[in-house]
């Protein structure tokens, strides 16, 4: 008699059918786009050791740093206020995977490599192009880091002012050593006000005999509860008992959050905030009362100061952005080789491939602006004064808040069409991919939200009487120059250029009060011309097939937001109106 034929389905069997997962590779040698960048760049001299630091990284992020990333998602952080005898203890309590990302933070340098200018003006782009692997794999840790590299940087141009908080701290901050290092905080959020911090802040402090003050207030949201400094904001109080209102009533001060016996600087954490992504990272609310801290700016300039911090963390948050991005993109695409559908492979399908497509365009954008930015900030910081490096500092002031506001938003929409890309997969917690989500919602809102920074996109303007658009045309046309001499990018380059006069002739058309409206869509306008300049620029030089069909779909889009939206009349006295109107339809307001 023959054998019984085997059922599928028994018992502990589940079926043959596994699907294969989507792996990583190393992270810097399947990006061809970025070694093309950076060995455009970087120094002879030095390329080729930042390429091989970079290359042993790119794997090192695929290996441990990512499984610390997983257990960090697993054990999430937990505030204990009381003992079990009553006492307030306020302990943060974090997994030893997040503790072991401060020692390889230390150890790979990754404040440290900024600061020690081993490869002179390329030393940022080296700092920021390490982020850029380290992002996707590092569970948020990238977020104290980031307010490091804001804190160091701050204090590193305070130092003549600041000398002794200088002497304190600057070298702790930017260590290679994990038992010195030290991570800050920067607390400027209060209840009444996250974006207007100049109209919400209530923390006052008080000056003591020895110089130092006593700070009291809340603090809404402190990231990386954990940091042993921080920065935050106060209000002096003079011998009167007087605060100054507003901005000029606001200084700077260097708080250690925990004293030399190691208690907290009167210091409670009131609550751990409870957040869609971002879980791995402690965030808290916080009692300060009577905190000891510094004053690091002179009275009533804080915000000035702060500004320092912010420009770091704005462009960190864009590295974020960027390589939140390139990892889905990495991910799909390795999974489009795996996943059958139809009797084919998944890369055999056109539309599934174009969907790629379109996705790949918004990384590759992402990861030039953000190379850029950080190209433009390591000349700043080491070239120091002169006629080229003065108009790049102005473009740079202009381009950090549009890196940060137009890479958040590419970054949402990418990874939320990356998700689709695994099917039902995407949506299921375990494979790790509704966190890139989750993690990338949050960059659109801290450190400035959209609206917030298409507004300082103006203050930019504003403050160099408008000189710093004509460096942003300059730079623009330069860029577009080569492209114009290629064939394939000349339409493209045509195409910025004309979007470029639209949008710089409509914004100079407008009032005030019309520009605070249009604020997103001229800054939506700029990045978009500007990444446009970037991808064009790039592919006339490496001539690559893809370099150059990115830099043409990009150009398709529309660049010129501004004056499209503009020629609709949505800038009008009356479209402000109907735009009351719409929203308020049946409301009371
Ligand atoms: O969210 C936070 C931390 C999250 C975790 C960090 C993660 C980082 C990435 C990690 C990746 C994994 S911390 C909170 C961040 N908060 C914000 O970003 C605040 C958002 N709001 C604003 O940016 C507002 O525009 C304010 C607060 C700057 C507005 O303040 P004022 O006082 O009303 O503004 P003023 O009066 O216009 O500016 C005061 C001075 C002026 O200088 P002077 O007096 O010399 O003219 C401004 O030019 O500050 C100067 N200033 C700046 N300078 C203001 N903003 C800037 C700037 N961005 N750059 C240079
Ligand atoms: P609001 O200022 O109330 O803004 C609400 C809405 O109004 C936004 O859409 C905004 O764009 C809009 N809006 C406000 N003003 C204008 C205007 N003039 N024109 C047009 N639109 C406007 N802060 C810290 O200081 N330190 C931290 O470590 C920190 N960590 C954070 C961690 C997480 C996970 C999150 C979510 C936030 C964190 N923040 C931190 C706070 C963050 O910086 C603020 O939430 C953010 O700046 C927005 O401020 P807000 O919440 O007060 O929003």
């Amino acid at each position: 008699a023959s054998p019984s034929p085997q059922p599928p389905f028994a018992h502990a069997k589940l079926g043959p059918f596994v699907q294969a997962r989507p792996e990583l590779s190393n992270q810097f040698s399947q990006d061809t786009f970025l070694q093309s960048y950076l060995r455009r760049y970087i120094g002879k001299e030095y390329v080729s050791d930042v390429c091989s630091d970079l290359e042993r990284f790119g794997q090192r992020v695929t290996e441990d740093i990512y499984q610390n990333s997983l257990r960090m998602e697993a054990e999430q952080p937990k505030l204990e206020q009381m003992d079990a005898w009553g006492k307030r203890v306020d302990r943060l309590i974090t997994s030893s995977a997040w503790q072991d990302m401060k020692t390889i933070a230390a150890e790979e340098g990754l404040i440290a490599c900024a600061y020690e200018r081993n490869f002179g003006e390329w030393s940022r782009l080296y700092q920021m192009a390490k982020m850029y692997l380290y992002e996707p794999s590092a569970g948020l840790y990238g977020c104290p880091l980031a307010m490091t590299n804001g804190a160091a940087k701050t204090l590193e141009l305070l130092q003549e002012d600041y000398p002794w908080i200088y002497e304190r701290s600057y070298g702790r901050l930017t260590t290679r050593d994990p038992q010195q290092f030290w991570t800050s905080g920067q607390w400027m959020t209060e209840k009444q006000g996250g974006s207007d911090v100049a109209g919400g802040t209530e923390t006052v402090a008080y000056e003591q005999t020895d110089g130092s003050y006593k700070l009291y207030g809340y603090k809404w949201f402190s990231s990386a509860t954990d940091a042993d400094v921080t920065l935050t904001l106060a209000r002096t109080v003079d011998k009167h008992g007087a605060t100054v209102k507003g901005t000029r009533g606001l200084s700077l001060f260097y708080l250690e959050v925990r004293e030399q016996s190691g208690e907290m600087n009167h210091i409670q954490m009131l609550k751990l905030k409870s957040k869609l992504g971002t879980r791995q990272l402690p965030t808290a609310e916080l009692l300060i009362d009577g905190a000891t801290a510094y004053r690091i700016s002179e009275e009533g300039r804080g915000v000035a100061s702060i500004s320092h911090m912010l420009t770091l963390t704005r462009i960190h948050t864009g590295v974020h952005s960027s390589a939140a991005m390139r990892r889905m993109v990495n991910l799909a695409r390795d999974y489009a080789t795996r996943r059958r559908a139809f009797g084919k492979s998944l890369h055999r399908h056109t539309l599934h491939v174009k969907t790629l497509a379109a996705m790949e365009v918004e990384a590759r954008a992402a990861a030039i602006f953000t190379l850029e930015v950080s190209r433009l900030l390591g000349r700043q910081e080491v070239l120091g004064a002169g006629p080229t490096t003065a108009a790049e500092a102005e473009v740079l002031r202009l381009v950090v808040p549009l890196l940060k506001l137009y890479t958040a938003k590419q970054s949402v929409a990418v990874a939320s069409e990356g998700l689709e890309c695994f099917g039902g997969q995407g949506y299921i917690e375990d494979t790790d991919l509704p966190r890139i989500l989750r993690d990338t919602q949050v960059t659109a809102i801290w450190e400035g939200t959209t609206n917030i920074l298409s507004l300082d996109v103006l203050r930019a303007i504003q403050k160099s009487s408008g000189s710093v658009l004509l460096h942003f045309r300059d730079e623009v046309t330069a860029r577009l120059l080569p492209a114009k001499e290629v064939g394939d990018l000349e339409q493209s380059a045509c195409r910025v250029e004309v979007a470029m006069g639209q949008v710089l002739g409509a914004a100079a058309q407008m009032s005030p009060d019309q520009l605070q409206m249009a604020a997103r869509q001229f800054a939506y306008s700029l990045a978009r011309i500007y990444m446009g300049a970037l991808l064009l620029d790039h592919a006339a030089y490496s001539k690559t097939a893809a370099d150059v069909c990115c830099a043409q779909r990009w150009c398709e889009q529309d660049l010129s937001l501004l004056s499209t939206t503009a020629n609709n009349g949505h800038f009008s006295h009356k479209s402000q109106e109907d735009n009351l109107d719409l929203v308020f339809d049946g409301y009371p307001h």
